[in-house]
């Protein structure tokens, strides 16, 4: 017999089976995530009750520790395990992180599913480079890190239960990483959670496939957008909150994140600052101007991501968003 054809139909199987058991894992991710931050939840039932819209996800956030096997790593051997391929790295030096997004397995079934029934989102996890942090922060961050065994092992297992691996941290310890990194005091409270879901804009049906639209729809049912709300941004209050690539191909908008009561581990309970959801479109890229609308693919579509909005993006769960007005 031929081996490779015994190869081929052993591999089909396995792709069948272990992609059932990754959908699951990503549902639980979300559950996780549904249950802890009710804004994406009323923002995704709100979406899809218009035309009872199917909602597919351009791309899934991590956040985690750049630390002795905590980072990127430590949650992208998953999607690796699962078809995903690493694509570009991304670099921020004022915020001291780095970031790497991995593209989907372009065989993945059930086109016409919503959310993680649907087209296999994009992934985008970064990671905090803790070696740039003062000596104070990078001893919280290994103490926890450390205590916490080898739980980075078990990063996607404790993202789809909504668990730290580590020990919760003392209310002063979060308060001393938010003064100098508010990535470092949300990744210590919320670990390798689900950090945000991102609606891909243009693979809806109504008129809220152009991100503008969309924006205004979402503000007008009373949620808040993430925005820079300096003084030169007013006057262009219509786009603030839409941050666009170079190329002007990729579109995207984010809410503020919710809060949620945290129980830290010397009794106090505090409010801290949980995920949000995002909004991206991506426009057609010039090659390929000249296919129809029935012919064009997310493949003939602005890929990957862009530094000046993810810096912005980041900023969704900032102290100064969560306690801005309006
Ligand atoms: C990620 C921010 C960047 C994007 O799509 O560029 C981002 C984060 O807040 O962890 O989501
Ligand atoms: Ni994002």
């Amino acid at each position: 017999f031929s081996s490779t054809a015994v190869s081929s139909s052993k591999s089909d199987s396995q792709s069948q089976g272990s992609e059932s058991f990754f959908r699951d894992t990503l549902r639980s991710m979300e559950t996780v995530y549904l249950n802890r931050n009710p804004t994406a939840k009323s923002i995704l039932e709100l979406v899809s009750s218009v035309d009872d819209e199917q909602i597919c996800y351009d791309h899934l956030a991590f956040r985690t520790f750049g630390v002795n096997g905590y980072g990127i790593n430590s949650l992208a051997s998953l999607f690796l395990d699962y078809g995903y391929t690493q694509k570009e790295e991304l670099r921020f030096p004022a915020k001291k992180l780095k970031a790497l997004w991995f593209s989907p397995p372009n065989s993945s079934s059930q086109d016409g599913g919503s959310g993680v029934n649907g087209p296999l989102p994009r992934v985008f996890i970064s990671e905090l480079l803790v070696d740039q942090l003062s000596p104070r922060a990078q001893e919280i961050i290994r103490k926890y890190t450390k205590k916490s065994g080898s739980g980075n092992k078990y990063a996607a297992l404790a993202s789809a239960l909504g668990s730290l691996t580590w020990e919760k941290p003392l209310y002063s310890e979060f308060q001393q990483l938010a003064g100098e990194s508010e990535y470092s005091a949300w990744t210590l409270v919320n670990g390798y959670a689900l950090n945000h879901v991102t609606i891909s804009t243009h693979r809806l049906k109504s008129n809220l496939r152009n991100i503008k639209n969309l924006n205004e729809f979402i503000k007008k049912n009373g949620f808040k957008l993430n925005s820079d709300g300096g003084v030169l941004k007013e006057f262009n209050a219509s786009t603030s909150s839409i941050s666009v690539s170079p190329d002007g191909l990729l579109l995207q908008s984010s809410t503020v994140a919710d809060s949620m009561p945290f129980s830290f581990s010397d009794g106090l309970v505090e409010s801290v600052p949980c995920s949000y959801i995002e909004f991206a479109e991506r426009l057609v890229l010039p090659q390929y101007k000249n296919l129809s609308e029935s012919e064009i693919k997310e493949s003939h579509r602005r890929d990957g991501f862009e530094v000046g909005n993810a810096d912005k993006i980041f900023e969704s769960t900032s102290k100064e968003q969560l306690t801005r007005r309006a």
